[in-house]
């Protein structure tokens, strides 16, 4: 099964090596690419220093979920089966991608989100966004029917079915997790979590401060709603 990894990074020169350098010792068979989100520091430069491909935004998208449909083009055109995101920051472990890729190669789901709160050990975000993230895993859990419990988690892997889905069907772009989830389920991918570890940023911080407390809900039920209103049409078109 080919599969790729896709780096989102956005002023990252402080972690950005050691993130690919930990990609690099545990890599299972997997290939990386960058998804440099119009970083004004070093963050392009030192990767392709270490040799490993970068797609570079020519402007900042204004949060990460803008590097979805370049990472999702990436792969779909690259021919890739299974597909992760994995933060550019170090927050995600390399060590845990072979269990975040087993159920999309065992062809068990299309959607693997790695959780945080099913194993309940390592960094599990502040107080305030794990109200945000099990508000929202509520949400989510009941139009799916099925549980989900970290929808927000960016350490995910998808299949080809969904590669395919944002690559050559859905044309717009992706505004918040929940959204992507959704239109993924309505396209027919089977979801499933895993549990996984995350650990705290080594160097700087979170670029989304206390407005995006007031911004990301209201994003994320504005794109539940837009996601709601074309459920139809995306299983219109499966059929
Ligand atoms: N904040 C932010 N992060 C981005 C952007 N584009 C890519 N990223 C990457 O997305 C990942 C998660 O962002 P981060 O700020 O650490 O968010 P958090 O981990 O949810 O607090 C990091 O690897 C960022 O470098 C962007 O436009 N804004
Ligand atoms: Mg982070």
């Amino acid at each position: 099964m080919k599969t790729l990894v896709s780096v989102i990074a956005y002023n990252e020169e402080s972690n950005i090596r050691a993130t690919l350098e930990d990609l690099r010792t545990h890599n299972c068979g997997f290939d990386i690419v960058v998804i440099d989100n119009g970083s004004r520091d070093a963050t392009a430069a030192i990767c392709r220093d270490l040799g490993v491909p970068v797609v570079s935004h020519c402007i900042n998208t204004g949060g990460s979920m803008g590097t979805v449909t370049s990472y999702f083009n990436y792969a779909y055109h690259h021919a890739y089966d299974c597909l992760c995101q994995f933060d550019g920051d170090g927050q995600h472990l390399a060590t845990e991608l072979p269990s975040i890729i087993a159920p999309v190669q065992r062809g068990e789901a299309d959607y693997v989100i790695g959780s945080r709160f099913l194993a309940k050990e390592g960094f599990r975000s502040t107080a305030l966004r794990r109200i945000g993230i099990s508000s929202f895993s509520w949400i989510v859990s009941s139009i799916v029917g099925q549980k989900v419990t970290d929808v927000t988690s960016g350490f995910r892997a998808y299949s080809r079915k969904v590669i395919e889905f944002f690559g050559a069907y859905y044309r717009y772009e992706v505004h918040d997790t929940s959204q992507l989830l959704l239109l993924s389920h309505f396209g027919g991918a089977r979801i499933a979590e895993v549990p996984i570890r995350m650990r705290e940023r080594a160097h700087g911080k979170s670029e989304y401060g206390l407005r995006d407390a007031f911004v990301f809900p209201l994003k994320g039920i504005l794109s539940i709603t837009g996601a709601l209103l074309q459920r139809q049409q995306i299983q219109d078109g499966r059929r």
